[in-house]
């Protein structure tokens, strides 16, 4: 291949450890395949990621590989997390993208290596497009929901339209939601993504459309799940763009493509320390016996609510494992008392660390359910290890996902809009012993279905071989 045909791949995720590890995971599997890599970090990220990995040792592992970062306007010692995520997204546009169109322009007109033939960007910072419409270079969207959550967003104006958004939240939440096409028996108001309780002139739901919408000028996308999981929705998609890449569980993909994964750089992609010694608590416990308790890394919680899952959790009487992170209580609260019954049983059957190694925890055989925020990564995991699941979605898509988990697939249940200790501790029962059984099935066949589409000849196995044969022939046109 002539030096200028080397396919150069620009990669932009939204700066949040959600978005960042499924790119960094689709990096990887790109460099591997003999790209060049520009992995565009924000600096805050960077500098994270900077205190847990080696990145001169991952240079020299895959010499295409680099990292580059920018600014994402915030200050660097401010936690993103809670209510400044939204001047996050916004800032993307005033402050990142001047930033990125500079960049793009030296990377252009750099000697060292060949020029950007493709950009691949989050679903939610499409004034990349705009950037790339200017300069001539292909771009690719990547939102990083699954495809129900992004075909809800992509029909936030419909829901505007139709009048079944925006609704009083005290009102009849369990109204069917009937205007997005495919999924007229699933949604019901209290499925709707968290930005759908705002006012329509919240400037978080003017993003959100205007965002949904710019992403369709992108014409291939590429998602992060399996055909198997969610065929209906991506045959719809189909008719926005002209390709359609599943490859997901990217995590999984990576496994069976890479041999040596455990060096990988999106095994660092959550950003924090991860504490292993949970492992060996884990190897402890009886077979399935554990609940394993994360609301990742964006959700705050109150003191009241945490205190409640306590509770549900010590009275149902299961061995747990929680992820408390340093800043999980708002505005870092002080806990105060605590009763002596909880300390008590949390000493003996509970384990917390401040951040776990998620995938080798959901797949120890110790681990029997999964508390989560429904984040989608966290859900992508979870489904892949055939863990069934407790649902207590919070913002953006986890709440089409937690429908998802409990009425669609049966992988779990869905406890969204309480949080109340003796609804914890019965889920929690139900989801560990008494109605085991209604669900368990269903998740072992999925999980059996996602491991067979990363394998050999599997449908997101043979997906990212066209994908990587797609950006091949743009690299070869441009
Ligand atoms: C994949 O498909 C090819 C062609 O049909 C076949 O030769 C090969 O054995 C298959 N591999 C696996 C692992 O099934
Ligand atoms: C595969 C993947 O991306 N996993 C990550 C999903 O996000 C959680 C929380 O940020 C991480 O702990 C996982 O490792």
């Amino acid at each position: 291949m002539e030096k200028d045909k080397v396919p150069h791949v620009v990669i932009l995720p939204l700066p949040l450890s959600g978005h960042v590890k499924p790119m960094l995971t689709l990096a990887e599997l790109l460099c591997d395949a003999g790209f060049l890599i520009t992995f565009v970090n924000s600096d805050y990220n960077h500098d994270r990621l900077e205190r847990v990995m080696d990145i001169p040792a991952f240079y020299n592992r895959s010499p295409g590989f680099r990292f580059v970062s920018i600014s994402d306007g915030l200050p660097l010692d401010e936690p993103r997390l809670g209510p400044i995520i939204f001047q996050l997204f916004f800032n993307t546009r005033t402050v990142s993208k001047p930033l990125f169109r500079e960049l793009l322009i030296s990377l252009r007109q750099s000697t060292k290596r060949s020029p950007p033939t493709c950009i691949i960007a989050d679903g939610l910072m499409c004034f990349a497009i705009d950037v790339a419409e200017e300069l001539g270079v292909p771009i690719i969207t990547f939102p990083t929901h699954g495809s129900h959550g992004m075909w809800t967003i992509m029909h936030t104006s419909n829901l505007i339209e139709e009048g079944e958004v925006p609704f009083q939240e005290e009102s009849d939440m369990d109204k069917p939601i009937t205007s997005i096409p495919g999924m007229e028996s699933l949604l019901r108001r209290r499925d709707l993504p968290g930005n759908c309780r705002l006012e329509v002139e919240n400037p978080l739901m003017e993003f959100i459309i205007s965002e949904a919408s710019a992403m369709k000028r992108a014409s291939t996308l590429i998602l992060n799940t399996f055909e198997e999981l969610e065929a209906p929705i991506i045959v719809q998609l189909g008719s926005f763009f002209d390709k359609v890449y599943t490859i997901g569980p990217l995590h999984a993909l990576l496994k069976t493509r890479i041999k040596d994964s455990s060096q990988s750089v999106s095994s660092c992609g959550s950003l924090r320390k991860e504490d292993s010694s949970c492992m060996e608590w884990l190897n402890s416990q009886p077979l399935k016996s554990v609940i394993y308790v994360s609301f990742g890394s964006v959700i705050e919680l109150s003191r009241d609510q945490l205190i409640e899952f306590w509770h549900g959790l010590v009275n149902s009487r299961k061995p747990f494992l929680w992820v408390v992170t340093q800043d999980l209580v708002e505005g870092n609260e002080e806990l105060g008392q605590i009763s002596e019954e909880l300390e008590q049983w949390t000493k003996e059957k509970g384990y917390m660390v401040s951040w776990a190694p998620q995938e080798e925890v959901l797949a120890h055989p110790s681990v029997g359910g999964f508390l989560t925020h429904s984040g989608w990564n966290s859900t992508l995991e979870s489904i892949f290890e055939g863990v069934p699941m407790i649902c207590w979605p919070q913002v953006a898509d986890q709440q089409v996902n937690g429908r998802c988990v409990s009425k669609l697939w049966r992988v779990g249940f869905d406890m969204k809009d309480t949080c109340d200790r003796f609804i914890i501790e019965k889920m929690v029962r139900d989801l560990m012993e008494d109605k085991r059984e209604e669900i368990i099935r269903s998740t072992n066949e999925i999980a059996r279905m996602a491991r067979g589409s990363v394998k050999e000849n599997g449908s997101s196995h043979c997906n990212l071989e066209r994908l990587i044969e797609d950006l091949r022939l743009m690299s070869l046109t441009n």
